[in-house]
């Protein structure tokens, strides 16, 4: 995937952001039916942002009537026609990334360095592997005429806002389907500057609905009665509920669920490229990621040698100001998540396990968890099977590669694991008897447009990227 070069965005005065926002429905910013507004602010500094139009039920409705509006002429234009809008909005994405990496910090507390050299180019590329799609559709065996879904409901999650919206809005498009989408309460910004894109790029009215809110705007746009489609990331929880929800309903839905993936290391791999693994599999994003690798699973044969190397490599991460551009972990996203994260290590220390983490100075205010490790961990322990969504590793020991295997599939989750060894023929052995939807060998935390992503078990069904991706917005 090509990575475009973007400078260091130096300071938030880089993004206007306005102290208030509407919901945008059908190519306008409008208030809420009810008036309702919600705010939403810094995780670094709980300082309010800005004021943000509350959907409510009728809100669901009028965007709907828009998106169902929209569908007869959108899924009509050649495909085409329908790549020049995507391409334009890929390119209108890059030419202001350095605003949309300041804004999606500022708004979610992640680390500027991730959100200018990841989410940014990667929203950009989503973009852009589905506007190449879109002209492709008839010729790419898939019969004669594949047709869109309709309407997609889409309810996305805080920890990666934009990305979750790519993830979510170009396959649809680039099929022919329209769309009502729900970014989360706790970071509402970038969605909002993606409706600003929209209409840059001339998308026509009410092919792209945003509706901020909370859970209740979520399970409205799940309950409508013309939404053909459901596309929803976030917790186990909550997608269960939906699954329930749209039961004999008939629309189609993909889920993307919570997570405990497994990193295995082997006695074989290099220490220094293995740490390297681990910490971006858990601390990338304060591993508040699904596929995070927060289970380390480590041959007991170089247990000791590998754990001083990683305690010694935590001793270096930076934790703080996330617009500083040497800043290695930023803020927990809400007061909430780091609830969450508190009491679930400290059942971990509650329980026996042992907790470490190094030394680090955390800001005053804002929402903070220093990198925690945990050692002496059993397979009944809390830490090793709940997903904690925060920057606490869960360190477990195995001898053979069956007990290994055995451990990382020893969970109801099934999203992602990581193998480290020089072995090709065990990576393959490995890979095969787990039941996760990616398996890094070698390296973590790697994404790209090209290829499908989704789990196994409770971490929810259907693919998002790649071919698959189209697949999920299409009858064929
Ligand atoms: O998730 P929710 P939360 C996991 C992670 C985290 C936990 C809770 O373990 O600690 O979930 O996070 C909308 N109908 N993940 O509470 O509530 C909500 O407004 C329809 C993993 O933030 O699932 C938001 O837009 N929608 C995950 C979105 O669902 C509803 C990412 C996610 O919020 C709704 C996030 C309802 N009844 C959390 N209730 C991942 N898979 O990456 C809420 N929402």
């Amino acid at each position: 995937m090509a990575f475009e070069y973007a400078p260091a965005p130096e300071s938030r005065s880089v993004v206007d952001i306005a102290p208030s926002y509407g919901l945008f429905i059908d190519g306008e910013f409008t208030d809420a039916a009810d008036g309702k507004v919600f705010k939403t602010v810094s995780p670094a500094t709980e300082e309010v942002l800005s004021e943000v139009a509350r959907a409510g039920a009728e809100d669901v409705d009028r965007a709907v009537k828009a998106a169902r509006g929209a569908f007869a002429k959108w899924s009509a234009l050649p495909g085409a026609e329908r790549a020049k809008y995507l391409f334009r909005i890929a390119r209108i994405i890059q030419e202001r990334s350095r605003e949309l990496a300041v804004l999606e910090t500022l708004d979610n507390g992640k680390p500027i360095r991730e959100t200018r050299d990841a989410d940014l180019p990667l929203v950009a590329a989503h973009f852009f592997y589905y506007a190449g799609w879109a002209d492709k559709l008839d010729h790419a065996g898939y019969g004669a005429n594949p047709r869109p879904l309709g309407v997609a409901g889409q309810v996305i999650p805080w920890n990666f806002p934009l990305l979750m919206l790519a993830w979510k809005i170009a396959p649809a498009l680039a099929t022919g389907n329209t769309v009502v989408l729900k970014p989360a309460e706790t970071t509402p910004l970038s969605a909002l500057f993606f409706a600003d894109i929209c209409r840059q790029a001339g998308l026509p009215r009410g092919v792209v609905n945003i509706l901020p809110g909370y859970g209740d705007t979520g399970a409205a746009l799940v309950e409508h009665e013309d939404v053909d489609k459901i596309a929803f990331t976030g917790s186990t929880a909550v997608g269960k509920a939906i699954a329930r929800q749209i039961a004999g309903t008939g629309k189609k839905a993909t889920l993307e669920l919570g997570g405990k993936g497994a990193n295995i290391v082997f006695d074989d791999a290099p220490v220094d490229q293995a740490v390297e693994g681990i910490v971006t599999g858990i601390f990338f994003n304060q591993g508040q990621v699904c596929c995070a690798g927060s289970r380390l699973l480590v041959q007991e044969s170089v247990q000791d040698e590998l754990l001083d190397s990683l305690k010694r490599r935590l001793s270096t991460l930076r934790v703080g100001d996330p617009l500083d551009k040497n800043t290695d972990l930023g803020a927990i996203n809400s007061a909430e998540q780091l609830a969450r994260i508190r009491t679930l290590a400290d059942a971990g220390e509650a329980e026996g396990a042992e907790r470490w983490s190094p030394e680090c100075e955390l800001p005053a205010s804002g929402y903070w968890f220093a990198p925690t490790l945990f050692t002496n961990v059993t397979q009944a322990h809390t830490v090793a099977r709940d997903e904690i969504f925060g920057p606490v590793l869960s360190v477990l020991t195995f001898r053979t590669p069956e007990e290994a295997v055995a451990k990382a599939n020893n969970t109801q989750y099934g999203l992602s694991a990581g193998i480290w060894t020089e072995k090709g023929s065990r990576i393959l052995a490995v890979a095969n008897r787990l039941r996760a939807g990616v398996v890094w060998a070698n390296t973590f935390n790697k994404f790209d447009p090209t290829s499908p992503f989704g789990g196994y078990k409770e971490s929810g069904y259907g693919r998002e990227g790649g071919r698959h991706g189209l697949e999920a917005y299409l009858d064929v």
